[in-house]
């Protein structure tokens, strides 16, 4: 190997106050973890000394821990964007200590290439092989990995031996060019190769290699319990309600899931109803149901941006690669999640919500209006473009207290025009074609839990008028309530 082997701590060195860094990996899957480790070391020596030390970051996705989380408690972080799901994190964005961007996944990279986000300083990507020429191959994710490499002016590897070198071959990289001349992005199928299996890079920019034996930080799945089960049964007749009635294609079409457990419950769903017929994937997130349901034969192909598996299922599939390198690729999330392709594939796509209001807007990204949980992801990217777009929520948080449906959304991340089936344990809302009236009783009917019916049909009687009856005095008072009492239900419209 030509290149400078490194510690974590010699290249955590080369990054001062203020710079930008570009991260491969894709959620947890794939994300760099030592250099970051030693720059929060860093960080907290020279706030001991006084010194300001903090960096701008972009990453595919959410992070492991060993980027978002231990950046966070260093408040070693300017600038984050675009998901994130760490608590720490969070913390941070909450309290102002860090400046959040939220953006659809899809366009990162070509945000940095158009110059709408100044360009990363350094790249950090994780690696399962690098050639002398400048050939890196990425491990269990993509996300913006091609576009950093290419834009920054220099790049640290870490050569992670936990990922087999057999894993060559997974990825498709892709990156378009940009307008005027960008053409059409030629996947007509999920299993469509378009791009080669590595990151061509100038080997001169690369500073050094950071050698590692490192698992993934991705946690395990909470297992399914009675509503996320009910949740995932309602979405699966559905759609095979849907196919009979002639609205889906007996082939079936492909299918983009969200991420949590309440996506993963419904996939394992899908695959155990029998009317519904083996299927393929395209989405950003391979999570753990999609690798039994390949093993079932449920799932024929699966084309996404990361393996977000837990240590168990991402060890299987590394000692079957033979079998899943053929029914797997792995795509930078411009690709994956790319809105021209969602709209030709034609993809189910379900995600989950936060919160959801009477007349279908979704708030997926912040609790009780003000506080920042994960960011939207790739739930814009699909749920705008997708052949059918649903959205899955328990009925209720926090034992009933709150209720996940209300009079209207306090952050609007999907609105009315874009989603068109609500789904909870209690049933299935469809919204498409009806008026804004419709909606509201269709959805009460349908999909609220039985503490909130009679407050929300209450609402309706409140005396507003227009196309979209909302009462603007009352139309936050179930998120007041719950500020003030701790309750949604207390909700005084005397
Ligand atoms: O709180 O953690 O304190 O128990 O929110 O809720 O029910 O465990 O659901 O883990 O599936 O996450 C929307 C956040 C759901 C996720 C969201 C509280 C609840 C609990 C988590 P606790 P659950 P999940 C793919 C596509 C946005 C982006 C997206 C997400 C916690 O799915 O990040 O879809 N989606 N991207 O108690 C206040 C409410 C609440 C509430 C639930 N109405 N008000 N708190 N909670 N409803 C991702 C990528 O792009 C990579």
């Amino acid at each position: 190997m030509i290149y400078n082997k490194l510690t974590a701590e010699e290249a955590a060195d080369f990054i001062k106050n203020d710079d930008l860094i570009g991260f491969s990996g894709f959620t947890a899957a794939g994300c760099p973890k030592v250099i970051t480790m030693a720059l929060a070391v860093k960080a907290e020596n020279e706030h001991a000394k006084g010194n300001p030390f903090k960096v701008g970051i972009y990453t595919g996705a959410s992070t492991g821990d060993s980027i978002d989380g231990v950046l966070s408690r260093a408040h070693a972080i300017k600038f984050r964007t675009p998901y994130q799901s760490n608590k720490d994190m969070r913390t941070e964005l909450n309290n102002h200590e860090a400046h959040y961007f939220d953006l659809h996944l899809s366009e990162l990279p070509q945000y940095l290439r158009y110059g709408f986000l100044a360009k990363p300083k350094f790249a950090i990507l994780e690696a399962c092989d690098i050639t002398d020429d400048g050939k890196i191959y990425l491990t269990s994710a993509v996300g913006i990995a091609p576009t950093v490499a290419r834009i920054a002016d220099y790049i640290f590897i870490e050569l992670n031996k936990y990922h087999p070198k057999a894993l060559t071959g997974m990825h498709d990289i892709y990156e378009p060019a940009d307008p005027p001349v960008r053409r059409e992005i030629p996947i007509c199928s999920p299993d469509d190769r378009i791009g080669v299996p590595y990151i061509q890079v100038d080997p001169k920019k690369i500073i050094g290699v950071v050698e590692t034996n490192l698992p993934n930080e991705v946690g395990g799945f909470t297992p399914s319990d009675e509503v996320t089960n009910k949740i995932g049964e309602n979405v699966a007749s559905f759609l095979s309600a849907e196919m009979k009635a002639g609205r889906i294609p007996l082939s079936f079409l492909p299918v983009q899931s969200g991420v949590g457990n309440i996506a993963n419950a419904v996939l394992g769903a899908m695959g155990a109803n029998k009317d519904i017929p083996p299927f393929s994937i395209y989405t950003e997130v391979i999570q753990d149901s999609v690798i039994s349901l390949m093993k079932e034969g449920n799932v024929t192909f699966a084309s996404g941006c990361s393996l977000t598996l837990s240590t168990p299922a991402l060890e299987e599939v590394y000692k079957n690669l033979d079998f899943f390198k053929d029914r797997m690729v792995l795509r930078p999330q411009e690709i994956s999640n790319s809105p021209e392709i969602a709209r030709r594939l034609g993809l189910i796509s379900i995600n989950t919500a936060l919160e959801a209001d009477i007349f279908g807007n979704i708030n997926s990204t912040h609790v009780v209006g003000t506080k920042m949980m994960n960011g939207i992801g790739g739930s814009g990217d699909f749920c705008r473009n997708a052949y059918l777009s649903i959205f899955t929520t328990p009925s209720v948080a926090k034992g009933g207290k709150i209720s996940a449906i209300v009079p209207m959304v306090a952050h609007v991340d999907h609105s009315e025009h874009s989603v068109k089936i609500l789904v909870t344990e209690h049933g299935v809302a469809d919204l498409r074609g009806l008026s804004p009236i419709q909606r509201a009783e269709v959805i009460i009917e349908n999909c609220v839990d039985p503490l909130y019916k009679g407050l929300l049909r209450k609402y309706l009687t409140l005396g507003q008028k227009g196309h979209t009856p909302q009462n603007m005095m009352t139309a936050l008072s179930f998120h007041q309530a719950f500020n003030e009492t701790g309750d949604m239900r207390n909700v005084n419209w005397e």
